[in-house]
């Protein structure tokens, strides 16, 4: 039976960063079914999908008072959640991110009167357990919110452990892997290999990040040098939501100037997953790594650290390479090897990376998930 199309609210961060995709990607599918989605944020989702008259956007105004050392975003935040729910009537406040989006739900819902509460859904992506949890100016408050929410959903089964681990929530976790659902790529890969200035014959390895300390982009470029010095041909093409500018002293000193391009801000990046040969992350924790779907969707392979719950998403061997331990840049650098030198296990891995994420990681699979999870909690 279809469900009857419901009226609900998004809240992410709108920057550059796999919640606020994620939450994006969410609402753009839940419109094409039918519901009616509000993003709520300080600005508008960096992949928020424009243009579709069941998706509106309200903006978060954030004043500011010199009596503020630090300005406030959680009241402003969760009054307009409250104000959005009230004059949308929302069934549903789904937040990406418990901080501080969980504690502003519930003191949305505290606003309302109780026939005009909607159901509220914390998704938890990662840090905001792996790490705020463990912070006592923010765990109480987190585990109060999370206590509080109708239902919770982690993004990995290594993020539900995690979350147990640092916070004892009395509701229980469920896990809703991540998706991703490629559009159709804007240019040839021809063209976008050009635009980068890739020559015949050299590989294309592509990072795709907000470049935050636990990326350690210091590795990556430490595994680029030593594919260099190794003689392999190839560039390291980054799409960086974050400012690279911290990292060209690092990559001068490699001698990586003519190996590492850097586009800032992408959002085509389907032109880009087509034409790149293999993925390289270095990260030292993901929950997830949506980064790697993005890829696997494309049907390329990548090749990281089995940190995290980055081995929920490859199944090492089969659909990329994962090496061990952490920090070993001499492995990584082996498997990235075995797959420039080898391109018909590189297609196979890709191939197989595909029909993974067609199968368990697709808006078919994982937005159906949500909508089943909406009306369980409505029911
Ligand atoms: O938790 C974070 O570091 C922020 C968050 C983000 O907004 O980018 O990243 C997390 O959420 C993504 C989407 O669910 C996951 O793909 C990332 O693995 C995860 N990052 C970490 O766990 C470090």
């Amino acid at each position: 039976m279809t469900p009857r199309p419901l009226k609900i609210g998004l809240t992410c961060y709108p920057s550059v960063g796999g919640s606020g995709i994620l939450a994006s990607e969410l609402g753009e599918e839940l419109a094409r079914r039918g519901h009616e989605v509000h993003f709520i944020s300080y600005e508008q989702p960096f992949r928020m999908p424009v243009g579709n008259p069941r998706v509106f956007f309200h903006p978060v105004i954030v004043n500011s008072y010199d009596l503020f050392k630090y300005p406030d975003y959680t009241l402003p935040l969760s009054v307009k959640m409250a104000e959005v729910s009230r004059d949308h009537a929302l069934d549903v406040l789904h937040v990406h991110y418990a901080v501080p989006h969980a504690t502003a739900a519930f003191l949305a819902c505290s606003m309302l009167p109780s026939a005009r509460r909607p159901k509220v859904i914390t998704t938890l992506h990662g840090t905001d357990t792996t790490l705020l949890a463990r912070d006592p100016g923010y765990g109480p408050a987190i585990r109060h919110a999370l206590d509080h929410s109708d239902a919770i959903t982690a993004v990995s089964e290594f993020l539900r452990q995690e979350t147990l681990r640092h916070l004892a929530v009395t509701r229980p976790i469920e896990v809703i892997h991540n998706f991703f659902e490629p559009h159709p790529p804007l240019r040839s890969p021809a063209e976008v290999r050009r635009e980068l200035g890739l020559a015949d014959g050299e590989a294309m390895l592509l990072h795709l990040s907000n470049l935050r300390a636990l990326k350690r982009i210091d590795l990556l470029l430490d595994t680029a040098a030593r594919l260099q010095r190794a003689g392999e041909k190839f560039k390291l093409v980054i799409l960086a939501g974050g400012d690279f500018a911290p990292f060209a002293t690092e990559v001068q000193r490699l001698g990586l100037a003519d190996r590492v391009v850097v586009r800032q801000n992408v959002t085509a990046i389907e032109d880009y997953l087509q034409a790149a040969d293999l993925g390289l992350f270095t990260s030292e924790t993901e929950s997830f790594c949506l980064s790697i779907l993005e890829l696997m969707s494309l049907g390329r392979p990548s090749v990281a650290f089995a940190v995290g719950g980055i081995p929920e998403v490859v199944v090492a061997g089969e659909t990329g390479l994962l090496a061990t331990p952490f920090g070993d840049t001499a492995a990584l650098a082996a498997l990235v090897q075995t797959l420039l030198r080898n391109p018909a296990r590189r297609t196979a891995l890709g191939e197989a990376a595909r029909r993974r994420a067609r199968e368990l990681f697709s808006a078919q699979v994982i937005v159906t998930r949500y909508e089943e999870l909406y009306g369980r909690i409505r029911s």
